[in-house]
């Protein structure tokens, strides 16, 4: 009873290593959730965190994690993300000691990594913190738009065009769900394994719109099965974009290095580090 440890618990690589196994532990936990992985969702989760970062006010950003309150939680472009963040909620209880912000991010490089995606290094050091912190609604994508929106968005964040076609290949992962965008529909036929085939797709097949009553949005000629936003089809619009479109849709290697740097760097927008020192996970197939 003498030899207990003093002072607040210092967690180290191997309990974010543990966090990192719990999440990739509930991937795939139930069967009846979308493509039988919760995969796609927290990785959108992560990146709806982040993705508000504001580089000349420095506001937003995974630091906080705001999107747990009230208005930040009702912006239309979260919707559906109460499940990611429910999800995690028995990971948070198991490891009471980290952050929900460390714990989103941290929840999608888990989730990356284990679909087949790269390594991507991640450090923590985030804060919660509190409802006053919640950005404005408006930071965030509008799908409907085109590549003049897409950058003024990511310009804000501090990403340059190849980063935006390099994070727009995420979409390989998951679908649209028309009770959450109104949307509908995965952009690829393995929305599950992280992969090059949101490029691939985008230059070799042909894309119509989509005849419904639902939001504009595109599907392929070929299986009517596939969709791609308008957002999406901006890639190959404009021609800046699609000089990375078709080097990603040639080279997977490079498009999963490009990945990697430009996931790791969203993550950290904002985000007040006391280390430089980064975290490489081991993956379940390792
Ligand atoms: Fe996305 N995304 N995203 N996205 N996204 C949606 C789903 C997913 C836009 C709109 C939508 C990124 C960029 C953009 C993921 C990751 C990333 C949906 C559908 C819409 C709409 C939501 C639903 O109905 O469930 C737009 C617009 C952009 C843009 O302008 C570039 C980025 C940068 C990422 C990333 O992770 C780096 C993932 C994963 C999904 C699938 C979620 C799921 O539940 O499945």
């Amino acid at each position: 009873s003498s030899t207990k440890p003093q002072g607040p618990f210092q967690p180290g690589k191997s309990d974010y290593q543990k966090v990192y196994n719990d999440v990739a532990e509930l991937l795939e936990s139930n069967d009846e959730y979308d493509n039988g992985s919760y995969g796609p969702v927290l990785v959108r989760l992560g990146w709806h965190a982040s993705g508000t970062y504001d580089k000349e006010s420095k506001t937003g950003g995974s630091n906080g994690a705001t999107m747990r309150f009230s208005p930040e939680s009702d912006h239309g472009a979260n919707a559906g993300l109460k499940t990611a963040r429910d999800v995690l909620q028995s990971v948070k209880d198991k490891h009471p000691w980290i952050t929900y912000s460390d714990l989103w991010t941290l929840a999608a490089v888990s989730a990356i990594q284990e679909m087949g995606g790269p390594k991507i290094p991640w450090r923590p050091g985030r804060q919660d913190g509190d409802v006053t912190a919640c950005t404005p609604d408006g930071r965030l994508p509008d799908a409907s738009k085109e590549q003049k929106h897409l950058r003024d968005i990511f310009y804000r964040m501090g990403f340059n065009d190849q980063e935006i076609v390099a994070l727009s290949g995420a979409h390989a992962l998951g679908r649209c769900h028309t009770d959450r965008s109104g949307f509908d529909g995965p952009w690829t036929f393995s929305p599950t394994v992280l992969t090059n085939d949101f490029y691939k797709l985008l230059i070799e097949e042909k894309w119509s719109w989509k005849k419904w009553s639902g939001p504009k949005q595109f599907e392929d000629v070929a299986t009517k099965s596939l969709m791609m936003l308008p957002t999406d089809m901006a890639l190959i619009k404009d021609k800046a974009f699609k000089k990375h479109v078709e080097a990603y849709a040639k080279d997977n290697e490079l498009f999963f290095k490009d990945f990697a740097d430009v996931f790791a760097k969203l993550l950290e927008l904002g985000v007040p580090f006391k280390t430089d020192e980064k975290f490489v996970f081991k993956a379940s197939t390792d």
